[in-house]
């Protein structure tokens, strides 16, 4: 019996504790997708004097596929048949996509692109709680880092004990695959941990991994099916700033914190 599987019986016995909490990245930490990676993408198609130009509700449907290689192949499949790559196309796709992540991360480093409501405030307090922290993005390592540096925190990368990234995994979300990772890394089973997600490819891989998951949705995200998720909400919410309930229970003061989240992970909402 693995040590998972021991600890695993050991909560189920003992009724859990909440002991970690792993966030996605893109529309979770941040709103960077609309007016982050998209504009990234379009600057580095220019770049490369490609005549391809990503507008926002293309960006809408290219969203269904996670990963900004995997993205760029599934939009010439899709709507640029006729297109043929100078040469290796996956090299070819790689080259535009190490170009599209300096032009992000540059970005980033320029403070283009804040944090969500709440999400500082509630980082802060898991902190100060001893809760451990985990990020589990389908987005390049080098962007998760640029965020955490230039909108938390200087150093702020330190906090989260597993930054699980990219293609660190293969089959990135909707796969449990990068959930599943983290909670390798961390040690902990899923039982004793919560994840915050955005996207319906986002809760289909926390909860395949066995996760509870509370949703904060975003334009692009709005209509997306979270069914199984805990909560769902517009926003974490600040005390100046209220959240609205999407689907779940309402509750006061409107905006998320560390006991909230605790009410959540023990089925208490
Ligand atoms: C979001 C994604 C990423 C980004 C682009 O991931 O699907 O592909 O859109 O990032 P998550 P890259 O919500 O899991 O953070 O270009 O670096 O792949
Ligand atoms: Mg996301």
């Amino acid at each position: 019996m693995t040590t998972l599987q021991t600890q695993n019986q050991i909560h189920v016995r003992n009724k859990l504790k909440l002991e970690a909490l792993l966030f996605d990245v893109d529309g979770t930490l941040a709103d960077t997708e609309r007016d982050g990676h998209r504009v990234a993408f379009n600057k580095a198609f220019k770049e490369l004097h490609l005549d391809w130009e990503w507008s926002v509700s293309l960006y809408g449907k290219l969203l269904s596929v996670t990963g900004g290689k995997e993205r760029i192949r599934y939009y010439l499949r899709e709507y640029h048949q006729t297109f043929s790559a100078p040469g290796n196309l996956s090299e070819f796709i790689a080259a535009i996509h190490a170009r599209k992540t300096e032009i992000y991360t540059t970005m980033l480093e320029q403070g283009g692109i804040p944090l969500r409501p709440g999400v500082r405030r509630l980082l802060a307090e898991a902190r100060t709680r001893g809760y451990r922290l985990a990020i589990a993005t389908t987005t390049t390592p080098a962007n998760v880092l640029a965020l955490l540096e230039h909108a938390l925190a200087p150093g702020s990368a330190a906090w989260f004990e597993v930054i699980a990234a990219g293609d660190i995994v293969p089959a990135k979300k909707p796969a449990p695959d990068i959930y599943t990772y983290a909670l390798e890394k961390l040690g902990l089973a899923a039982q004793q941990c919560i994840a915050f997600e955005d996207s319906a490819n986002g809760i289909r891989s926390s909860m395949d991994a066995g996760l509870k998951t509370i949703v904060t949705v975003n334009d692009y995200t709005r209509h997306d099916d979270f069914d199984a998720a805990a909560l769902v909400l517009d926003h974490l919410g600040e005390p100046d700033m209220p959240c609205t309930v999407v689907m779940g229970r309402q509750f006061e003061p409107r905006y998320v914190d560390m006991n909230v989240v605790e009410k959540v992970f023990h089925d208490e909402f």
